[in-house]
């Protein structure tokens, strides 16, 4: 049976010239961008939650979304089911890679045993799926947000049992990914963090987290998995102070309590939008440390302010997000994840492929972009020119450590005033136009 009559092969590259709402315009995967394949460069994969279970649900109104796979009354039936629509999706749309929590895939037993068997069931009908489809996980995960236990958190909740709970699920979580050959497993702190410093003792809620990513570290050793830990920074929401609030935050966590080769970060664009930072200012700081590892593709509403999960459909930002990616070499582990869900009217199942479709191709011409301005070379080149005095002697003894204050006061009082240099803002946005127009 098939939950997406509606693409009935898998999805084409049809180029520019094309107006099917059905076809790629612009990711080709084989196409060769610099000695890789856009499938190579991007590594696309899709989310579960969002795309499988999202319901349409807001604060205001219940659920437009009511999907086929999702009909049977018996939980494991509908939770196969919902695996052999993703599947079908997956293998449709053309993607490589998946990403699940483990909640996501399974429901929660009447308790912890249950849960276990439930995710165990499906672990194993995800890695016939896998097997016949050739889709691999990129990374799995495990929800400690959503049940009424983590309502205080989870690693940071202020009791032991919480904590152990949470262990457990992780454990278990790192298992199924695991057995299914994941890539990388993300920590995104759902609740890790307060929404009052009247009830909270920060010091020791950061302590305990640095205490759980530290067991997961070891578990992980102990069971030779060898995928990628990441952090997710996201600054708000759903509490009021995320601990992993941005790029910034995080790695001062990580140096703090030594985690700096175990993790890397899973960067959200909406989550940068959130911190208010942008998305390339995120992976810049991650990538100057070694530890821009995995990104969630999505965008946010500029005018709203929540996390919207939004497909990207600007090209400005997937080309800002792929000079940075291909700067760093490409992605090792990680890839392009669209954390991001259809709006609340588009309920129907083709929306989701206009969705991923439109995401795909962005990311494609973005692609291209970068790789045209970093090819062309002016903007690096402008960049270094900028710095070049720092390389001149005079630059390099500062840096080193052979001038005082009393010499650079010595300079001043010989050299007199700075002359003043442009910055050529608005110069360099017309080259990136050159690329994009
Ligand atoms: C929520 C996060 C979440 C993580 C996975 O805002 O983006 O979806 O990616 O737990
Ligand atoms: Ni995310
Ligand atoms: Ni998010």
């Amino acid at each position: 049976m098939s939950y997406f009559p509606e693409v009935a092969e898998r999805v084409s590259y049809e180029g520019k010239g094309s107006k099917n709402p059905l076809a790629f315009k612009h990711y080709d995967p084989a196409k060769k961008v610099g000695g890789k394949s856009m499938a190579e460069h991007l590594r696309f994969a899709v989310c579960y939650w969002h795309t499988f279970k999202g319901t349409g649900a807001d604060p205001f109104g219940s659920a437009t979304m009511l999907h086929p796979w999702e009909k049977s009354a018996e939980p494991i039936q509908a939770a196969k089911d919902t695996m052999d629509a993703a599947f079908e999706f997956m293998s449709k749309l053309g993607v490589e890679y998946w990403c699940f929590h483990d909640r996501d895939i399974a429901p929660e037993g009447a308790n912890f045993k249950e849960s276990v068997d439930n995710l165990q069931t499906l672990v194993e009908y995800a890695s016939e799926k896998q097997a016949d489809t050739g889709i691999k996980l990129l990374w799995g995960t495990a929800n400690l947000f959503s049940n009424p236990r983590y309502q205080s958190g989870a690693a940071t909740n202020p009791d032991p049992h919480v904590f152990a709970y949470a262990a457990a699920q992780v454990k278990r979580a790192i298992e199924a990914t695991l057995e299914l050959g994941g890539l990388g497993y993300t920590f995104w702190g759902g609740r890790e963090g307060y929404d009052t410093i009247l009830n909270t003792d920060m010091k020791r809620e950061r302590e305990q987290l640095a205490k759980f990513l530290w067991m997961a570290v070891d578990h992980a050793k102990q069971i030779g998995f060898k995928g990628q830990f990441y952090i997710e920074p996201k600054p708000k929401e759903p509490t009021t102070h995320q601990y992993d609030s941005s790029a910034e935050s995080c790695l001062n966590f990580l140096r703090e309590f030594h985690l700096m080769d175990y993790l890397k970060l899973n960067l959200e664009t909406n989550h940068a939008t959130l911190a208010g930072h942008h998305m390339a200012h995120e992976m810049r700081v991650a990538s100057d440390a070694g530890i821009l590892g995995s990104i969630d593709a999505n965008t946010g509403d500029e005018l709203i302010g929540w996390d919207t999960d939004q497909f990207p459909t600007n090209v400005y930002l997937t080309t800002q997000i792929m000079v940075e990616v291909l700067k760093m070499g490409g992605f090792k582990t990680g890839g392009l994840n669209f954390d991001a869900k259809v709006r609340r009217q588009s309920h129907e199942t083709v929306d989701l492929f206009h969705a991923h479709i439109g995401g795909m191709d962005a990311f494609a011409r973005g692609l291209e972009i970068a790789w045209a301005i970093l090819e062309d070379g002016r903007l690096g080149d402008f960049v270094r020119e900028r710095y070049a005095d720092w390389e001149s002697e005079f630059g390099r003894k500062i840096l080193e450590g052979h001038k005082t204050l009393n010499d650079l006061e010595d300079h001043v009082l010989r050299h007199g005033e700075p002359e003043r240099k442009s910055g050529r803002q608005e110069m360099l946005e017309n080259l990136i136009n050159e690329f994009v127009l």
